[in-house]
């Protein structure tokens, strides 16, 4: 693990809010970079006072470009402000850059964000969903990935995730004549899990294949295989991984609604808000976007149109808890509702912080859920709790995780990277 505390406070500008008595001004903030199973980067904010916040900042395959910018150019701005003031940290992070929006500037913002939100719902002595309103519901409807190169291995991992407590699966399968796919499991036999560490860790990206024909031929009779398998009230999504022009997702949408999908994922490209009028017009399968977007501008058109159904956008990569309550606000009075982000990649911090979100808001729709591995628990202590498919962020104050530094410390950095496609002729193509 390797960590950065600036040793000299920088003074801050005159106009910015003085810390309130009660020792809440910034004393330390913390970069922890730690590869525990697969690489994280964390923000640790002290108070004056010895009370800590901890923020999720990893971007999956560029983790050490947040990690100096935080360390860099963040860092050294939070010391001496007080804690207190999130709304007033953000909108100074955003606007004084002049360089606003993207996946390193958003995720660090976010990791500031949120060890600020854990911060003083720790001095509150309340769990974190408490200050952003209070429980909606009394637990969080969550989805996991099941996969398989066949049918009957793809029924076996749906099983093994209904034993393990899930309610709500996401399908994703190989396709013949495509060698490896990105989202399915490649060994069944080591609990049919794919997330690209440590098996991905490597200098170079993994290079798949990809033919978009064969796909949509072959996954509509899978759905029908499963819906015959499992039955017609199981929950079941469908991630496309933006690999489909508008007219191909149309067709898919038109094909999967005999199998009454809870959603079909990202199924364009996603800086074309516009390309998903085509697929509305064309299909009644709900539609759900956003995991890669990073602030409410990627959203306008999408909310304003009502073209999807779910916001998919993760608390890490979208600016943290105070943007994506604004997105999702804005989202609720278009009847759209949250499926925020949370595979492996998204820290337990990261997922503690979309809990309490999930938890407070009035338009939740699902939360993604991929378990952590053994190692990534022993680093990061949760509160947490998952129970016949629903999960609760608990009771603890704050977000209700804790970073155990002497297990990240046995745990460096290693560069990984995430898969990518090319096409039969050799052309790169989305994954
Ligand atoms: O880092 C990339 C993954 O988080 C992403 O590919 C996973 O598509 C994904 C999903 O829906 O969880
Ligand atoms: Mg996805």
């Amino acid at each position: 693990m390797t960590t950065h505390t600036p040793t000299t406070p920088t003074p801050q500008g005159s106009t910015a809010p003085s810390a309130t008595p009660g020792g809440t001004a910034i004393r330390s903030a913390e970069v922890l970079v730690s590869s525990p199973g697969r690489n994280f980067v964390t923000l640790r904010i002290t108070t004056s006072d010895g009370v800590t916040g901890l923020g999720d900042a990893t971007l999956n395959g560029r983790e050490l470009a947040v990690a100096s910018y935080l360390r860099d150019h963040v860092v050294p701005l939070l010391i001496g402000r007080d804690a207190h003031t999130i709304e007033d940290t953000w909108q100074f992070l955003y606007r004084s850059a002049y360089w606003r929006r993207g996946p390193v500037t958003m995720a660090a913002i976010a990791a500031v964000d949120v060890a600020l939100w854990d911060i003083k719902a720790k001095l509150a002595g309340l769990p974190l969903y408490q200050l952003l309103g209070g429980a909606s519901r009394r637990g969080i409807m969550a989805y996991g990935h099941a996969s398989g190169r066949d049918l009957p291995e793809l029924f076996d991992s749906i099983r093994q995730h209904l034993d393990e407590g899930y309610r709500s699966i996401r399908v994703q399968t190989s396709v013949p004549g495509v060698d490896a796919v990105y989202g399915v499991a490649a060994q069944a036999s080591e609990g049919g899990r794919y997330d690209y560490e440590p098996a991905r860790r490597a200098p170079l990206p993994a290079e798949e294949d990809w033919d978009t024909r064969a796909y949509l031929r072959h996954v509509p009779g899978v759905f029908e295989a499963v819906r015959a398998e499992f039955g017609p009230e199981l929950p079941l999504l469908h991630d496309g991984h933006h690999r489909m022009t508008p007219i191909q997702a149309a067709r898919l949408g038109k094909d999967l609604e005999p199998y009454d999908l809870f959603w079909l994922e990202d199924c364009t490209p996603a800086e074309n808000q516009e390309a998903l009028r085509l697929v509305r017009h064309h299909t009644t399968t709900p539609l759900a976007i956003g995991e890669i977007f990073n602030t409410v501008w990627d959203y306008q058109t999408i909310i304003r149109e009502q073209l999807v159904d779910y916001v998919r956008s993760a608390v890490t990569h979208t600016g943290g808890i105070t943007a994506l309550r604004r997105i999702l606000d804005f989202a609720a009075q278009y009847q759209i509702k949250s499926g925020i982000h949370g595979p492996t990649d998204i820290s337990p911090v990261g997922m503690a912080a979309a809990l309490h979100l999930d938890l407070a808001i009035h338009n939740f729709g699902i939360q993604e859920y991929m378990k952590h591995s053994p190692l990534t628990d022993e680093v990061f202590r949760q509160s947490f709790t998952f129970v016949d498919g629903h999960l609760h962020p608990g009771d603890a104050p704050g977000l209700g995780v804790e970073h155990d530094d002497e297990a990240a410390a046995r745990f460096e950095y290693q560069p990984a990277y995430l898969p990518f496609n090319r096409l039969k002729d050799g052309t790169v193509h989305d994954w």
